[in-house]
């Protein structure tokens, strides 16, 4: 369905849209950075989100065209933030695939290179799950990433498996904690020790604290409390399209 415009190289991107989250500084406020959140516009259904056709994606063997694609329209807008004065991070999620495919980090490379983005500016995105299911060869990857100078962020972290040892291993440059913990940080005593012990463990290692699935005041002033840098959700906004995000940066069309 993706490929049916029988255009196989435009015709398989080309229903894909990519919408921008943004995660704001605990301390100021500000916009840090934007997540990059793909979404397909299907003729019939709307707007469809990952979680319905990632797993398709994935088994036609297309998910190195739907990373290129989503990876290159991020830089090629977070170039036009940057241009306009707005030198913020885009980060992208990568599927588990990509940490296995020897032409991963040489594609990084070249949508680096094509958009001019500044490397330290992109942040890829990997699950925590991801990274023990191959810990070696994530291992390798992240440090090629990490060679060409762009951010390595362990998504969804507290839900996988990852031991300590890895964790300090592993040459990543930001913890996202994952939002089960931040819907029940306000009514469970646990769950707020793990997300304070959490902000001290990833600063002990250097590492940004971004707090993902934040709805409200209270859950934001909680995890603003416990020390985190960051925070993305719902109460600063959901995914928007680039336009949208230029406007909000005041950038006029
Ligand atoms: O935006 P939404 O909540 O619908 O995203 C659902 C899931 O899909 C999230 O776990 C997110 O990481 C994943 N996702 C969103 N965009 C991409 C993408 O471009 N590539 C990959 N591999 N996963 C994505
Ligand atoms: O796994 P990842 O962090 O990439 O997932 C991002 C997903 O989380 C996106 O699908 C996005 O729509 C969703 N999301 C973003 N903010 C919130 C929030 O405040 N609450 C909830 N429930 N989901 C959110
Ligand atoms: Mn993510
Ligand atoms: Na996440």
């Amino acid at each position: 369905a993706l490929c049916e415009s029988g255009q196989p190289d435009r015709g398989a991107t080309a229903q894909l849209v990519v919408h921008y989250q943004q995660q704001v500084h605990a301390a100021t406020g500000q916009i840090g950075g934007l997540e990059a959140l793909v979404r397909w516009r299907h003729p019939r259904h709307g707007l469809v989100g990952p979680e319905t056709f990632l797993a398709i994606v994935e088994e036609q063997g297309l998910v190195r065209r739907l990373t290129e694609h989503v990876l290159r329209t991020a830089l090629l807008d977070a170039r036009d933030w940057h241009a306009a004065g707005h030198p913020l991070r885009i980060a992208v999620n990568v599927s588990p695939t990509c940490l296995t495919d020897a032409s991963f980090v040489p594609m990084v490379d070249a949508a680096l290179r094509e958009s001019g983005v500044a490397a330290e500016l992109l942040v890829v995105e990997v699950t925590e799950t991801v990274l023990m299911s191959e810990p070696q060869q994530a291992l390798a990857t992240a440090r090629r990433l990490r060679g060409l100078g762009a951010q390595l962020s362990i998504d969804d972290y507290g839900t996988g498996y990852s031991s300590l040892s890895y964790l300090s291993d592993l040459p990543a440059t930001e913890l996202k904690l994952d939002r089960s913990f931040t819907m029940r940080v306000l009514t469970d005593a646990g769950i707020a020790a793990i997300v304070a012990s959490t902000v001290d463990l990833a600063h002990r290692l250097g590492l940004r604290l971004v707090v993902e699935g934040v709805e409200d005041a209270e859950t934001l002033a909680a995890v603003v409390g416990a020390g985190c840098d960051e925070t993305q959700g719902y109460l600063h906004g959901r995914a928007e399209p680039a336009a949208e995000v230029a406007r909000r940066l005041g950038i006029s069309p």
